[in-house]
Formats: C-alpha cells, structure tokens, sequence
C-alpha cells in the first residue's frame, strides 16, 4: 500500500500516533505537500463523513479521526507556510457560533499564511460582533467564516446584515466557505466572496483586497 492510502487507512481509523510519522514519511519521499493534504489526510476524513452519515460509525469515530487528521495538518504546516514573507493584508477568520468544525478553518488559516496573509483566528464558536470588532481593533479589512453545517450557515449572514447596519460595507469585505456553502448561499447571504476550498479562498481574498 503506499503511504496516502496508509495515511486515509490510519486517518480512518482515527490512529493519531501513526498519522504523524506517516505524514514525514511521505514528505521524505518527496511527495508534494498539496498531493499529501489532499489524497491523504482529506482523502481519510471524507471516507469518516460519509461512513457517519450512513451510520456505520459514531461520533466519537469521528473525533478520533479529527484529531488524527489535525496530528498530520501540524506536520505538514511547515511546508505550506513560507518565513519572512512581507504581509499582504490580515484577515479575521473563524467558525461562526455554535459551530465547533475547525478542520477546514485550520486549512484555510495555512494557506492564507502560506500565501502571505496575516492571519487573526478566532476559533470556532465565534460570534458576529466578535468578527466584526476584531477586524475593526485590528484594521483587517477582511472577515473570513466557515461554517460546515446547515444550521449555523445563517449565522453568516447575521454578520453580513451586522456589517451593513453599522455602515462598514465599504471598509469591511466578507468572504465565507465550508461545505454546506455555496456561490448562490453566499450571494443571498450578502457576502463579498465564496471559496470552494482552502487554496481558492486565497485568490478570491486577493481579489477582494484587489477591489475586484
Ligand atoms: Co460533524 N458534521 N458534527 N463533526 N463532521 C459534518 C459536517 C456532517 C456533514 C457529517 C454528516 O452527517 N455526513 C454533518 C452536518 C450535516 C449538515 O448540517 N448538513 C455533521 C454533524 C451533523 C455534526 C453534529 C451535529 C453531530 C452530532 O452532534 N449529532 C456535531 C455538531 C457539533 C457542532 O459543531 N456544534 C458534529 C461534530 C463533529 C466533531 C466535533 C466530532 C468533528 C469536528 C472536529 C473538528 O473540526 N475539530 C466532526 C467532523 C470531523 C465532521 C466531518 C466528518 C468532517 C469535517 C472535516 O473536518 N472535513 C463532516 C463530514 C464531511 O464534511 N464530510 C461532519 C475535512 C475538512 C478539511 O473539510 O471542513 O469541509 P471542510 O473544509 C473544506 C471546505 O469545506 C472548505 O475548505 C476545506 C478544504 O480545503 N472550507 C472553506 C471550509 N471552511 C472554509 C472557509 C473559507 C473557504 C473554504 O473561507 C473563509
């Protein structure tokens, strides 16, 4: 078996001892980083979403291969973000409340820092007055959010509505993203962008920061 499919197989087994080890063994075999992330560790992780959505395994199945997930995402975070790049900009960026899906938020934080942003990460749970002051005590003219399910995406929009009434939709740009998102949930929300995945939020957060 080579080392991706070993890593899916342990990430789904949710082994958090092995993934780690596994993950710099692929790294050694000079595997590219996005190849390791994405056959790998995502690889794993959707195997887990689609095993617990048919009820063949529990939430705790699910927590286990999280934190196994996360073991390898902090392995591989060295290679994703470059030292002593200059600063494109700073962008808020967290999970809107009552959502406690950090995963993709973590990746987005990579790839962001990867590409140059500062990044301020308010975790998960995060409410829209704390998305919004933070950008504001910070100067970040951007508010990233994820959010992976259905129920808290409207939370969202709650911050989009927030932006408009106190008359920060010049200064402030929103960008939102996770699985249950998409363009046209983004548009009637009132955000500024949507992003796919965790690479694509870089260039539309470029573009935002671009005026385009
Ligand atoms: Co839960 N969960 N979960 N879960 N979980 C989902 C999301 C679910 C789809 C599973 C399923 O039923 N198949 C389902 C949601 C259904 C829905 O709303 N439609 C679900 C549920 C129901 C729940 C609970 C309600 C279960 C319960 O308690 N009965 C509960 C809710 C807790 C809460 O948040 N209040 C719950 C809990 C959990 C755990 C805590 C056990 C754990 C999270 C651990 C953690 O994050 N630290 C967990 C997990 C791991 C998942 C699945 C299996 C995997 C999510 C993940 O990390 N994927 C997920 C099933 C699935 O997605 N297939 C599921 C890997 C990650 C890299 O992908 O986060 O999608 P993702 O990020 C992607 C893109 O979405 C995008 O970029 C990334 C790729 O590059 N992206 C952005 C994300 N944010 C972005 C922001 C951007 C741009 C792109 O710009 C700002």
């Amino acid at each position: 078996m080579g080392t991706l499919s070993e890593i899916s197989k342990q990430i789904i087994a949710g082994d958090a001892s092995s993934v780690p080890s596994l993950t710099q063994k692929a790294i050694s075999e000079g595997l590219p980083a996005r190849d390791i992330l994405q056959e790998g560790l995502i690889g794993g992780m959707s195997v887990i979403g689609a095993k617990f959505k048919a009820h063949e395994i529990f939430l705790p199945d699910v927590l286990m291969a999280a934190r196994a997930m996360q073991a390898g995402m902090d392995k591989l975070k060295p290679l994703l973000i470059k030292e002593d790049v200059p600063s494109l900009g700073k962008v808020v960026l967290g999970t809107v409340r009552g959502d406690l899906h950090d995963i993709g938020k973590n990746l987005v934080s990579i790839m962001l820092k990867g590409a140059g942003f500062e990044v301020i990460d308010l975790g998960n749970d995060v409410s829209p007055e704390n998305f919004i002051d933070t950008a504001l005590e910070n100067d970040a003219p951007v508010v990233a959010m994820s959010a992976l399910l259905t129920t808290t995406m409207p939370v969202m929009g709650e911050v989009t509505d927030l932006i408009r009434q106190r008359g920060l939709d010049k200064k402030l740009k929103t960008i939102v993203g996770g699985a249950p998102l998409s363009n046209d949930a983004a548009r009637d929300m009132g955000a500024n962008a949507y992003a796919y995945d965790a690479a694509s939020a870089v260039d539309r957060i470029r573009e935002l920061l671009s005026g385009g």
